[in-house]
């Protein structure tokens, strides 16, 4: 079968990564690219010889033959660009977050359904090797039904240098890296009833919060804490290594610093090495993040292939953006939010 025609939008610092696992990905290769930075188009046009090279989204969509649309732009263009594909009638990938507000991204899985074309957030945290592998120890029953998690990810990282942007917006932790961590609890416990929220802002240099504190409780009857950080720091910098610890009425499961995966059941303890493998193209620490943007963009081509629905498509995960409005909300209010209220 020919490979997919794909058309990327956005050529910044995360479309890098996807350019690579566009490479490696079977089925499916980015045929054009746009970006309305002359440099960023140039930059990585000459890196993965791209010659069909765009400033304007609109004009590259009616100018190529796609098959789909690869959105790698920031937020504030996310529903525009979604949007337009939508109307040329392409399947879309668009980063996290989904949009600016809730009512946004809803529009935008509107759009997508009226035109009859799949939608997927780009959520690829759930995509990592080591989060995988959580997940398969819980669904082998070992540590029986869950009742309780915590999701931690708490580092000093600083992620500002690669992403200037991220110390400018009103919103950070949770809206950026809260969004992975509240999808993985998602994704291992269930979808969540209602969540209680703290924040603070502990960088004086930046401008929204930085340390994030949340309490949700899932449908199933488990509660997890979700608690991410960027002013937290370690004597061995752990970024960006998402920990989890599940308790089941049979065992309980620790992800830790390390990749190290225990779990503990009625026959015992075992501990195993759950590191991601380093791509040719990745580097450390980013590696575990590289590896599932591959991952997540070959589920897309097989979903494609196939006529199934993406894990993360886009009405999924309104279930997880609902989950960063209410945190917001609840953050602001000092009360419980009702999850169910806003989707
Ligand atoms: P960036 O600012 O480095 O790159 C964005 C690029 O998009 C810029 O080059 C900009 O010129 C271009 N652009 C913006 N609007 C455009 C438009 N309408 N038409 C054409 N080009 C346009 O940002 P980044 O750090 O690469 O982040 C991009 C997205 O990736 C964000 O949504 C971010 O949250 C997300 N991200 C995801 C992960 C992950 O693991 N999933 C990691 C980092 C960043
Ligand atoms: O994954 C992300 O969205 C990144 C980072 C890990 C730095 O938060 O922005």
């Amino acid at each position: 079968m020919a490979d997919m025609k794909a058309g990327l939008i956005g050529c910044g610092f995360f479309a890098v990564n996807q350019m690579h696992a566009w490479q490696d990905v079977d089925g499916a290769s980015v045929v054009a690219i746009c970006d309305r930075d002359p440099e960023r188009l140039r930059i990585v046009g000459d890196q993965f010889g791209i010659e069909r090279r765009y400033a304007d989204a609109g004009e590259m969509l009616a100018s190529e033959k796609l098959d789909f649309v690869d959105v790698a732009t920031t937020v504030g263009s996310h529903r525009a660009l979604v949007e337009l594909a939508a109307a040329h009638k392409l399947p879309v990938i668009c980063q996290k977050p989904f949009a600016p507000t809730l009512e946004d991204a809803k529009a935008m899985v509107e759009a997508c359904k009226a035109a009859g074309v799949p939608l997927m957030i780009h959520e690829n945290f759930r995509w990592q090797s080591p989060i995988q592998a959580v997940k398969a120890a819980i669904d082998t029953g070992a540590i029986g039904t869950p009742f309780f998690g915590r999701i931690s990810f708490r580092s000093a990282y600083d992620v500002f240098s690669g992403q200037p942007y991220l110390a400018k917006g009103k919103r950070f932790i949770i809206e950026d890296l809260g969004i992975h961590i509240l999808d993985i609890a998602r994704f291992l416990l269930g979808d969540v009833t209602t969540l209680t929220a703290r924040t603070r802002r502990v960088n004086p240099a930046i401008a929204g919060e930085d340390v994030a504190t949340m309490l949700l409780d899932h449908q199933s009857g488990a509660t997890s804490v979700v608690d991410c950080s960027y002013a937290t720091k370690l004597a061995v910098e752990p970024f960006p290594e998402t920990l989890v610890e599940i308790d089941g009425d049979k065992g309980t499961i620790r992800l830790d610093q390390g990749f190290q995966l225990t779990v503990t059941g009625e026959a015992g303890s075992s501990t195993t090495d759950v590191s991601p493998p380093l791509l040719p193209w990745a580097s450390r620490p980013w590696h575990n993040i590289q590896e599932s943007v591959l991952t997540i963009q070959q589920h897309w081509v097989d979903c494609l292939r196939s006529g199934r629905d993406p894990d993360t498509s886009g009405a999924d995960n309104l279930k997880t953006f609902a989950l960063v409005e209410a945190a917001y909300l609840g953050a602001a209010s000092g009360q419980p939010v009702a999850v169910a209220d806003l989707l």
